[in-house]
């Protein structure tokens, strides 16, 4: 990405009431004025002022941000027209025309960062709560947005430098009677402590980040678009007596306990002849092997309970055994399923927060429940882990006194650590973080 020359691109999505087109470059102000135009032209005047001018002979508001006061640390102009694609792109073809190029996804958050408005974990915060599904998710990026991730990432490449430092010293002046540092050994303990910390959030954030594939299991008739009903709060899917009655698997979007869950109820398993319900049974399977957890409903109300148990298949990834249909189930003797089960009635609700309790721990997998205010992404805690293993050769090599190589060992672990906010990191990761962003952004 060339940071020299004019970018634009809608920074809204195309179709709303309105569209901001947004330019960001070195010539961005002469460009505007020549494509929008009001009373009097944008400039370091009016700068940071709403102006209704026309654009593409359409009316279009204009505001002109001066560098480096802006999202991008560039000169800045963001102008909005009439949403649609026509009309957007009818502005869009006049800006090109006078002189921007589009923009590259990420590529205005790339200049954030080149501009050093934003860190890249900050950056990396700015794709997470745009694809923020839960108000937990949603907080986390802010969180990290503000820097707080950033700062103990920093702190934690300072604490290494100087140890490596201190190490350097002794190797430099070797016969000195210096005031040599004796606690190194202990303060490398340390910062590994604290990296293992924050790599055990990892699991934690990807779960906020990336939300949760449930599926709903089970023989036919069990209760699993009911379960999924009870869920969502609103009749999403069919729920009848009869047996098949869901054919095709219905995916739904939920929060349950702060975390992001997309919901696939399938077709009931059971071997059948009718070609239509086999292809939807072949869905199941399919959506049951792509799943983190599977609630595999049981139905206590049946006449061999026996025969309920021996139909799960255990190979579903993350099983929760659900009773359903206790409420009628009397006290009905049910049989072990060596497996966490939950007693519900998706009928009556009886026992759903329960049941989310079991989901809960199964998504953080015997971890600690609870979410953490910030947690690192699989990236972060990568390199936190490359940093790990240098830490711990550092370390051995103090201690058998060799201070060159452990130095070195933690030049490398501040590489590591350094690429995490972007302090060191090479131009083809800066690629790939930034291309997870929309165009626009
Ligand atoms: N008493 C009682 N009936 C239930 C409960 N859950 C579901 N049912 C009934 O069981 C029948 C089947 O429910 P569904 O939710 O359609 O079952 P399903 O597992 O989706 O069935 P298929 O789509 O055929 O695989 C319906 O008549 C529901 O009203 C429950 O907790 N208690
Ligand atoms: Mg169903």
């Amino acid at each position: 990405m060339n940071q020299s020359d004019n970018i634009a691109a809608p920074a809204s999505a195309i179709g709303g009431a309105v569209t901001v087109i947004r330019l960001s470059g070195p010539q961005v102000l002469d460009i505007a004025n020549r494509v929008w135009h009001g009373k009097t032209p944008l400039s370091a005047a009016n700068v940071r002022r709403m102006l209704l001018g026309k654009a593409a002979g359409d009316p279009t508001l204009a505001v002109y941000m001066k560098a480096p006061c802006s999202y991008t640390g560039d000169d800045v102009v963001e102008l909005q027209c009439h949403g649609g694609a026509a009309s957007a792109g009818a502005v869009m073809k006049e800006l090109l025309g006078a002189g921007c190029r589009l923009a590259e996804p990420g590529e205005f958050t790339f200049r954030a960062f080149l501009n050093g408005k934003l860190d890249l974990l900050q950056a990396e915060a700015v794709a997470d709560l745009i694809a923020s599904s839960s108000e937990t998710a949603l907080h986390m990026a802010q969180k990290q947005l503000s820097g707080s991730l950033s700062k103990r990432i920093n702190g934690l490449y300072e604490r290494i430098i100087e140890l490596r430092s201190e190490c350097e010293s002794r190797l430099d002046f070797p016969d000195e009677e210096l005031d040599f540092d004796d606690l190194v050994p202990e303060k490398i303990a340390d910062v590994r402590n604290i990296i293992r910390e924050l790599i055990s959030t990892a699991k934690a954030g990807s779960v906020i980040r990336d939300g949760v594939q449930l599926v709903l299991a089970g023989k036919p008739n069990s209760g699993k678009s009911s379960l999924l009903n009870r869920i969502l709060g609103f009749d999403r899917a069919i729920v009848s007596a009869i047996p098949g009655t869901t054919r095709d698997t219905v995916e739904s979007s939920a929060v349950i306990r702060g975390i992001g869950v997309n919901i696939t109820d399938t077709a009931g398993l059971r071997e059948s002849s009718d070609p239509v319900e086999k292809m939807g049974i072949e869905r199941s399977f399919r959506s049951i092997r792509a799943g983190m957890v599977t609630f595999w409903l049981l139905d206590a109300s049946a006449a061999d309970l026996q025969a309920e148990v021996d139909a799960i298949d255990r190979l579903a990834p993350g099983i929760i055994t659900v009773w359903n249909k206790c409420d009628i189930a009397g006290n009905a003797d049910l049989p072990d399923t060596g497996l966490p089960t939950i007693k519900i009635s998706a009928l009556s609700g009886m026992n759903i927060e329960e049941l989310f309790d079991a989901f809960e721990k199964q998504v953080f997998a015997g971890e600690s429940t609870v979410i953490p205010e910030t947690a690192v992404n699989a990236r972060t805690a990568d390199l936190l882990d490359r940093s790990l293993a240098h830490l711990d050769r550092a370390e051995n090599s103090f201690n058998d006194g060799d201070y060159e190589i452990a130095a070195a060992e933690l030049a490398d672990a501040s590489n590591f650590v350094g690429e995490i906010s972007g302090l060191t990191v090479s131009p083809d990761i800066l690629d790939k973080i930034f291309h997870r962003f929309c165009i626009g952004k």
